[in-house]
């Protein structure tokens, strides 16, 4: 399906991937750049080494065009957003705040800019600083999310700016696309299916995790300390949720237990005290596949019953 976004960044489809912290790396961005989509790295709070080789290595791998996203609440975040300029990314999404002081820069390097929001609101100021498009995420997705819904969202950020939209959150098949392009979407970014492909080279607990999880196995954490969560519902995240809803943990103590439960999730499955951060459509997301497959799959079952 050719759009406004498949035209933007030059791809073959436009779904792009999810930039999930800790998780998307080079292995898994250039698999879904390759599979004609936009594969992202995810900058997270990586140290700038980090950054730089991951990049290094996607060039490596495919000759595609794929990104980076910058999460804004990195503590080197200033660091990561010179990196992609001084590396000649093509692509940046940014997540967990405005990205408006870097959008000067990121523009006059060339770079297209798409920033994550949560709100009609800060859609219009992305478009006022400059955006490229902007990726209008529901809280159904994984991880760090805001209060509107997918189905919400999406057609009234659509209304009010005159740049592409993408839509995120809840994603996971052709009918999910199908619907998002109904909203008046023009493209659809995706992270929980991207978790359950070979590509992905997260801990087999947490593809099992993925692939067991039924519709209401996942839950938010952490709404009081103002970077609500959603999880995998482990015995870990129910611990974090009863202890927030009880008030028998503090938001100090919530944040000491969180420290690192990314790292212990993705890298040592560790169920005890890893947060397996994951979005809503998890349950229906049952089997491993190649990033080929999931891409192809869902941009051939959107077409078709956008065709109808
Ligand atoms: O950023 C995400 N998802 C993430 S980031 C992350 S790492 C993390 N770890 C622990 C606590 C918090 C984060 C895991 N998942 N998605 C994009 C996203 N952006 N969701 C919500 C927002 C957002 C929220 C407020 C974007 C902009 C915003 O603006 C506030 C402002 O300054 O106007």
């Amino acid at each position: 399906m050719k759009t406004r976004i498949t035209e933007l960044l030059g791809c073959e489809y436009p779904i792009i991937q999810g930039g999930m912290a800790w998780v998307a790396e080079h292995t898994l961005a250039s698999a879904v750049s390759n599979a004609g989509g936009i594969g992202l790295i995810a900058g997270g709070s990586a140290p700038i080494d980090y950054l730089r080789e991951q990049i290094r290595l996607c060039k490596e791998k495919t000759d595609k065009p794929f990104g980076v996203n910058i999460m804004l609440m990195s503590p080197n975040a200033d660091d990561l957003a010179q990196l992609c300029i001084d590396e000649g990314v093509k692509v940046i999404t940014t997540g967990a705040g405005n990205p408006g002081k870097y959008m000067a820069a990121w523009k006059e390097a060339g770079i297209k800019v798409m920033p994550v929001v949560p709100s009609v609101a800060l859609a219009k100021r992305m478009e006022k600083s400059g955006a490229d498009a902007v990726i209008a995420e529901g809280t159904e997705s994984g991880g760090h999310i805001g209060e509107n819904t997918t189905m919400c969202l999406v057609p009234q950020v659509v209304d009010a700016v005159e740049i592409p939209v993408i839509a995120a959150g809840g994603i996971a098949d052709g009918r999910g696309m199908a619907a998002a392009f109904m909203l008046g979407a023009e493209g659809v970014q995706i992270g929980t299916r991207f978790l359950a492909s070979e590509e992905c080279q997260i801990h087999p607990t947490f593809k099992e995790l993925v692939i067991k999880a039924k519709d209401t196995d996942n839950i938010v954490t952490g709404r009081y300390t103002g970077h609500p969560c959603r999880n995998i519902k482990t015995k870990f995240a129910k611990k974090l949720a009863t202890g927030e809803k009880e008030g028998t943990l503090s938001p100090e103590e919530f944040e000491q237990l969180t420290v690192g439960a990314l790292r212990r999730a993705v890298v040592d499955g560790d169920v005890d005290s890893g947060s397996f951060l994951c979005g809503a459509i998890s349950g229906m997301v049952n089997e491993i596949k190649t990033c080929a497959d999931i891409v192809k799959e869902i941009n051939d079952g959107a077409e078709k019953l956008l065709k109808i």
